[in-house]
């Protein structure tokens, strides 16, 4: 029997695509972009329209796997079959329930730590059952901050939700600037709709610095020094309100602080933003004129200017412009870091923190998911006795690897994963559990990058024994005797949950809608008063203000922010860890520690398919930096600094300026040494948000010396 089922892409990235899957005899044999899809309209990504190899692959975790005795925690060699063998569900269950009713008695509850992060954006997967079952164990939280909430602390200081411009209206911009934005390789979906507004004449504005694919599809590119946006956004101004380029009436009437903002960019003229960026003065004057004037402009900015030490003053420095400029009144204008806060699902029934009080009769306490180094090494009081990792691959993605790796080799440590894949997390398991993919099991998916809201149906039956995330905490929670009815909620049950929610722009989606239509697009038509006949209305979402902010303006005096002991304003000096830094010292160049364009953060490197797309183990480097350093193209570099060294392949090229070196993520143990750029990158936090600072990192790079040994 043949059958088409609609599924939703749940990676971590802001398409959230529809998705065909043809299901023969109760195997996939075809995906395909769903082409009523009205933003991803039909295509793929380039590692997802090969996402059979990576459902049928032959390294899919199948079964639940205990280490066998005696078998050290780390690579080895002979892979999972000499580390692992297999026990049954109940089993490993019972083992785990055992260890944990253990090291509560012994410990506390908050010894015990989950980690999880992205390797499902689904509502149910992504965070429901298990963060109800943590909460009722009552573990020690975990501040998911690897990623966004710097930005998110940043625009939302100014405007108070994370929504944006919907990208179907980039089309009809006149002016796009992708501001720490890769479009064409991380949200490639907005492409199509920039290229057809460049066929109408929009002029691209790329700000990276590096150059990206879409950074060579630019009408203009400015490769600014890394952590230094925040500088260039203040210059902008400078330019714009001494020049009277802004909206004085958009600004009377819906931002407050416009006079300390006029007073604060006075420092920030055009030369002294130059030294700091980089970007030539003249040029800072022009992008100011032409951002100002150019209608309608629209900002893409993305997570890509706020991984660096100063990246929540970034954000919110960009996230004045549209504000000042009066762009949020128009259709096509205005900004997108984000649209995922337009959704408002219901979080609090999904995940019932109210449970926390059952076990602790308190908040448990909170450990940051960028210092799992320090976590696991350092923590007191309890120290961290288990980790049960699920939908992430800390030994990957994390800052710091070394001590993240140390940590891991703990002895007395009780490491569970829930994985698709033997990972390089799964190297340091004490049980490894199976998961479904998306093909597997039903979801709910939202997206950060458009409007539209999906049901992902389950295609096939789950391979081997695997289970969803949502399945097995439920399970958990059976052998825990947590009997509380939320435990025994079904996926269904969930869904509806999670839709009945207070905000008006769900209003009339349903399950059964999602289920019939396949996507619906929020119901932003629903809270206007002549609602249901501009369902379709372009959505404006602060065209006559209506900030979510403590004032209901736009912020550029922020009182909340004075009240946490910053600039209420704005506050910029270099990021301590860059050139220019109190920190220069020793290594001289910046390391960009780079997503690649064909892998998911860690997800798909060990697809073969995949991997032959991508140039892996690669450092971009300047010649002016290469020729004093005696470095050919194609030679072995190490790439070094205080926290560690990694050896990669040199590509002398024009993707990075002088002074800045780049690199991509990768698993550890596919390298050549088995390590991975993140030996490199540290456990600082960003001035707003607690996020990670993947793009401040010194480093000094040299032509290796023959023997650079594992550790
Ligand atoms: N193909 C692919 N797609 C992905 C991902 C992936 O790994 N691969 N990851 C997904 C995830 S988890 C996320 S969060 C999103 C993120 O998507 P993006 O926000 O696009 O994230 P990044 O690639 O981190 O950064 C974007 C760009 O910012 C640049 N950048 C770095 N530092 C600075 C700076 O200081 N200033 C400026 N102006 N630019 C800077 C980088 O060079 C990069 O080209 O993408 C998602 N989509
Ligand atoms: N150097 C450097 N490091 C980075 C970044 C960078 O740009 N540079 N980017 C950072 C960012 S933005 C992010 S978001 C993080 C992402 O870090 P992670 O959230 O860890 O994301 P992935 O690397 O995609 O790993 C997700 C894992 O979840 C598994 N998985 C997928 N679906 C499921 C499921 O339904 N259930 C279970 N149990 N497992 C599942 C996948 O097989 C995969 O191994 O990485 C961060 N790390
Ligand atoms: S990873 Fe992104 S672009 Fe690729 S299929 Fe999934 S949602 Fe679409
Ligand atoms: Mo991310």
């Amino acid at each position: 029997m043949k059958q088409v089922v609609h599924a939703a892409c749940p990676h971590d990235c802001p398409d959230a695509c529809g998705v065909l899957i043809t299901v023969e005899d109760g195997r996939a044999t075809k995906i395909q972009g769903d082409p009523a899809h009205p933003i991803t309209r039909g295509f793929l990504c380039a590692k997802v329209a090969k996402y059979l190899d990576r459902v049928y692959s032959p390294g899919r975790v199948l079964y639940p796997m205990r280490r066998k005795l005696g078998v050290h925690k780390g690579p080895q060699a002979g892979g999972s079959e000499a580390v692992f063998e297999r026990i049954s569900w109940d089993h490993a269950l019972d083992q785990i329930a055992q260890r944990f009713r253990d090291i509560t008695a012994q410990f506390g509850n908050e010894a015990i730590l989950p980690y999880s992060y992205g390797g499902t954006l689904g509502a149910l997967n992504g965070g429901s059952m298990d963060h109800r079952f943590f909460y009722r164990l009552g573990a020690s939280q975990l501040e998911r901050s690897i990623c966004s909430t710097a930005g998110e602390e940043g625009l939302k200081s100014v405007t108070g939700i994370k929504i944006g411009t919907e990208p179907e209206q980039f089309r009809h911009s006149r002016y796009i600037i992708a501001w720490g934005a890769n479009i064409h390789g991380n949200n490639v979906h907005l492409w199509p709709f920039v290229q057809e507004a460049q066929r109408n004449g929009a002029k691209l504005v790329v700000i990276d610095p590096y150059r990206t694919r879409t950074a060579k599809c630019a009408d203009w590119y400015l490769p600014v020094n890394p952590g230094t946006d925040a500088a260039l956004a203040m210059g902008l101004m400078h330019v714009i309100i001494n020049e009277g380029l802004h909206d004085a009436e958009y600004v009377a009437e819906h931002t407050l602080g416009f006079e300390q903002l006029k007073a604060k960019v006075q420092e920030f003229t055009p030369a002294r933003v130059a030294q700091w960026t980089g970007i030539a003065a003249e040029d800072v004057v022009k992008l100011a004129r032409e951002y100002a004037t150019m209608h309608p402009a629209v900002i893409r900015v993305n997570y890509g200017i706020q991984r660096s030490e100063r990246g929540g003053m970034s954000m919110r420095a960009v996230s004045m412009l549209p504000c000042l400029t009066g762009s949020w009144k128009e259709f096509g204008g205005g900004l997108q870091l984000s649209t995922s806060g337009g959704f408002g699902l219901n979080r609090e029934a999904l995940e019932m923190p109210e449970l926390m009080q059952t076990a602790l009769g308190r908040p448990a306490r909170v450990v940051n998911m960028v210092q799992l180094g320090q976590a696991l090494n350092n923590l007191q009081d309890p120290p961290i006795q288990s980790l049960f990792v699920y939908a992430s691959n800390p030994a990957a993605v994390c800052p710091n690897h070394n001590e993240v790796v140390r940590g891991l080799r703990r002895d007395d440590l009780f490491t569970v994963v829930h994985e698709q894949f033997f990972t390089d997390t799964t190297d340091y398991a004490d049980v490894v559990l199976p998961a479904t993919t998306f093909f597997e099991h039903k979801d709910l998916v939202a997206a950060y990058g458009h409007y539209y809201l999906q049901v992902s149906k389950q295609a096939i039956a789950p391979l081997g024994e695997c289970r969803s995330n949502v399945e097995l905490f439920r399970a958990l929670a059976a052998c825990m005797d947590f009997d509380e009815p939320c435990f025994r909620e079904t996926d269904d049950q969930m869904i509806d949950r999670a839709l009945d929610s207070p905000n008006p722009w769900l209003q009339g989606i349903t399950r059964k809608r999602l289920e019939d239509e396949d996507h619906v697009r929020l119901n932003f038509a629903g809270a206007e008063p002549d609602g249901a006949s501009a369902s379709s209305a372009p959505f404006l979402p602060f065209a006559q203000g209506n900030f979510r902010t403590p004032s209901g303006k736009a912020e550029f005096f922020s009182a909340a922010l004075e009240k946490q002991g910053h600039d209420p304003v704005m506050e910029f000096t270099s990021p301590a860890e860059s050139r220019t830094g109190l920190l220069a010292e020793g290594f001289p160049l910046e390391l960009l520690a780079r997503k690649a364009d064909n892998f998911l953060n860690s997800t798909f490197s060990n697809v073969e398919s995949v991997r032959a797309m991508e140039d892996v183990d690669i450092l971009e480097i300047h010649p002016d930096d290469a020729r004093p350093r005696n470095i050919p193209d194609g030679s072995k570099v190490r790439v070094f600094n205080g926290r560690g060294e990694i050896e990669l392949r040199a590509k002398v090229n024009g993707a990075v300026q002088p002074g800045v070196v780049a690199a991509h993520l990768n698993w550890a143990k596919l390298s050549e040494h088995g390590r991975n750029i993140n030996v490199l990158t540290s456990e600082k936090l960003t001035d707003l948000g607690n996020a990670a600072t993947f793009y401040s990192v010194l480093v000094e790079v040299e032509l290796s010396r023959p023997s650079v040994s594992a550790s």
